[in-house]
């Protein structure tokens, strides 16, 4: 089995776990290089999107041959760069991915997460499952760590065990697609702080609350985000949002599932 009993067991029981070198240095090295390269506007993302910091200036502040990116993100992602649809292929993490879904299983989400120097702002705590209509609501988010993450640049930050809470009541921010749980919910005390380096990997519920501070460092911070669900899966709103990707990863697909 790709996870020992205990690593498995804190799955179930706290909702997430960290897998230490999941990934060589060689595909961690490869997925970097091409991200710094939209991010230096070397490479134009044809089929996904790019979102700026909003607070950041890209003419200041040491972006002069990069932009200020706090993520690419789209249903082209995977299908477009042949580095991003080898890693969510990856047989260290689709076998992992397996054990804890089954053996069918389909992409729904694929995203480059980045905290530019100084200027990466928070995302705020919230649950994954809050922004799919899904059902079984148990997808996992694949959270990878390109660059060493630190409490100071912006790390993973989750309340463990409080997938079994369900799923509350998020509001958006400012847009559908940035919603976060009340301030009330769960506090600092709640929380922990899940250092990592560079491929290490997050296997995390997707009713997992989750919280990643700004980065207030000098460097990036780089992370590729791969979503899994069960082939099985089906939408439970008549009217899907359009976020949701299904590509599929292995094993059988079914009609009429997502
Ligand atoms: O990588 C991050 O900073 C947070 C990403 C995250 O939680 C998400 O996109 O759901």
């Amino acid at each position: 089995m790709p996870l020992t009993e205990g690593e498995f067991e804190q799955y179930q029981r706290d909702g997430y776990v960290v897998v230490e070198d999941c990934l060589d240095g060689e595909t961690v090295e490869r997925v970097t290089t091409r991200i710094d390269e939209y991010v230096r506007n070397e490479r134009e993302e044809s089929e996904f999107q790019r979102m700026l910091e909003p607070e950041a200036d890209p003419a200041v502040g040491g972006f002069e041959d990069a932009d200020p990116v706090r993520k690419f993100e789209g249903l082209g992602m995977v299908r477009a760069d042949d580095i991003f649809a080898d890693l969510v292929e990856d047989d260290a993490i689709v076998e992992i991915v397996r054990e804890l879904q089954g053996p069918n299983l389909k992409l729904l989400r694929s995203a480059a997460m980045l905290k530019p120097p100084c200027v990466g702002s928070e995302k705020k705590c919230h649950q994954d499952a809050a922004y799919y209509p899904i059902h079984p609501m148990d997808h996992v988010t694949v959270w990878i760590a390109l660059d060493q993450s630190t409490t100071e640049n912006g790390c993973m930050q989750v309340v463990p065990g409080a997938h079994a809470d369900g799923l509350l009541d998020h509001e958006a921010i400012e847009y559908e697609t940035d919603i976060t749980l009340d301030e009330d919910d769960y506090g600092p005390e709640d929380t922990v702080a899940l250092p990592m380096e560079p491929g290490d990997v997050l296997f995390q519920h997707c009713l997992l609350p989750h919280y990643t501070a700004p980065n207030e460092t000098d460097d990036w911070r780089r992370a590729f985000i791969a979503s899994y669900m069960r082939s099985r899966s089906r939408f439970t709103d008549e009217n899907p949002p359009a976020w949701v990707d299904s590509e599929h990863i292995v094993g059988e697909s079914f009609p009429g599932c997502v």
